[in-house]
């Protein structure tokens, strides 16, 4: 138990990193969708691909491409104003084209200027618990190889084409990069609480949407690098429900394929507020605070 928190009531609590460098502990991959192990992966038959895996590819390019045109071609119409902007930004000043894939080094230092987030690369899905422990410090996980060239405009598992279009642009706004509070929040929660703090981040950070001049606009990652549903998500089809935590946080969902169900928020400072409000909820027998000069979480044990 050194490694665990020691708190008055001698409680067991989760370990959680205390130190940006514990986050080299936040490494559990979840390895469901790995091509090396997930008969459905369109790599697993694909012994070339899955060795190229190992390094960044020259032929990622052509498929990044098609991606990139593909997307960006129904980005004005259907991403919220904060992911124009910030696409506009990281096109201009960050190396994003439809004929590059920008560095990683690069984006994370771009990030870092504008709301403290910093990019470190991963091999893959990691665990819930490890994911969301890294947002506490605005560090975002982020993995670097890219979708296999037989489905371009699907991937089973994150890959650069998500996180360089989903996630990244949507990293360069304020009031969204403060949703990374939900990290902190996460920090020795119990299972429970780590599984519906995963289902406000899936309803939320990947597929969310948001009313913005009356029209409702897509703001979740897992939309905006995914075209089909992209453009399902925002026609007349599937359910619209308001973002409310706590209902939120026990919606079931799944990862196979589109949401039957999505949750509509006011506004990101709306969305902010609720979500803050919710994590005061969450019982843990001390309380948590994130020191930026020093990176480093302290704990304070509550009387
Ligand atoms: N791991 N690498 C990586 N990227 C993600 O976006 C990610 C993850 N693990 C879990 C996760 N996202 C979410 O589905 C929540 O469980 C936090
Ligand atoms: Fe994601």
């Amino acid at each position: 138990v050194a490694d665990d928190v020691r708190i008055a009531q001698d409680e067991k609590v989760p370990w959680f990193p205390r130190k940006i460098s514990d986050l080299d502990k936040c490494n559990h991959l979840i390895t469901k969708y790995d091509p090396d192990l997930d008969q459905d992966h369109p790599g697993f038959s694909d012994p070339e691909y899955r060795k190229r895996r190992a390094q960044i590819s020259e032929l990622a390019f052509n498929f990044k491409q098609e991606v990139y045109r593909t997307l960006t071609a129904i980005y004005s119409s259907h991403a919220c104003r904060q992911f124009l902007e910030g696409l506009q930004q990281l096109e201009r000043e960050c190396g994003y084209g439809e004929d590059k894939i920008p560095q990683l080094r690069d984006v994370s230092a771009f990030l870092k200027d504008r709301t403290g987030f910093q990019l470190r690369p991963v091999a893959g899905l990691l665990s819930a618990r490890d994911f969301l422990a890294s947002l506490a410090f605005r560090v975002f996980q982020c993995t670097q190889y890219i979708r296999h060239s037989s489905a371009p405009m699907h991937s089973p598992e994150p890959d650069c084409c998500h996180e360089l279009l989903g996630h990244i642009p949507m990293l360069t706004d304020r009031e969204f990069a403060q949703f990374s509070q939900i990290g902190l929040a996460s920090l020795g929660a119990s299972d429970e609480d780590i599984e519906k703090l995963s289902t406000l981040y899936w309803f939320t950070v990947e597929f969310g949407l948001c009313k913005q001049n009356g029209a409702v606009k897509a703001y979740g990652a897992g939309l905006l690098s995914s075209y089909g549903e992209l453009l399902y998500a925002l026609s007349n089809e599937p359910e619209y429900k308001p973002f409310n935590p706590v209902e939120t946080a026990v919606q079931p969902y799944q990862d196979q394929t589109f949401q039957p169900v999505y949750f509509v928020s006011q506004s990101f400072e709306d969305a902010k507020n609720k979500m803050r409000q919710y994590s005061s909820t969450i019982q843990k027998p001390f309380s948590i605070r994130y020191d930026p000069y020093t990176c480093c979480i302290e704990v304070l044990d509550n009387p």
